[in-house]
């Protein structure tokens, strides 16, 4: 007794999910591009690494208010510390942090949000979102950057 199917039904069964999972991932990936308009952030500009005491803004690092509940957090990464280490916004906000290096790459992600790119040393990182709810977010050095690279870390306080 042969009950089973005929052998290009098995071979059916899976070149169609081998070729519909990679394009369901292409269509996934389109709409949240062209849709939902998530980017991987690009260079936002260059500056000397050398020169950041003179270059605004890297010249004042720090928060500032564009408009109500729109801030610009400009920070500076250097090894093992950013600066400013801490800043605070009420919750709500709309923060765009501007970001270069002043020595070596380093990462730049806050765990639960969208943030989260490289630093280099010449080249602005920009990217922006928004804290609704309450608390403290770590921002966090994510690329190796010596050896005290695991005590790199700054905070967002959202009040
Ligand atoms: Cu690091």
């Amino acid at each position: 007794m042969n009950n089973r199917l005929p052998l290009y039904v098995y071979e059916w069964l899976w070149i169609l999910p081998s070729t519909a999972i990679p394009a369901a991932m292409i269509v996934a990936m389109l709409l949240s591009a062209f849709a939902m308009g998530i980017q991987v952030p690009g260079v936002a500009g260059r500056v000397d690494p050398l020169a950041l005491d003179a270059t605004p803004p890297f010249d004042k690092p720090g928060l500032r208010e564009l408009a109500p509940g729109r801030y610009e957090a400009v920070m500076v990464a250097l090894t093992w510390t950013f600066t400013p280490n801490e800043i605070r916004v009420p919750r709500g906000s709309t923060v765009t942090f501007t970001v270069t290096s002043r020595d070596v790459i380093h990462g730049f992600m806050i765990p639960n949000t969208p943030i989260n790119f490289m630093v280099l040393p010449g080249q602005i990182a920009r990217q922006t979102t928004r804290f609704d709810a309450p608390g403290q977010y770590l921002i966090l050095c994510h690329e190796y950057c010596g050896i005290g690279h695991h005590l790199m870390f700054a905070k967002v306080i959202v009040e």
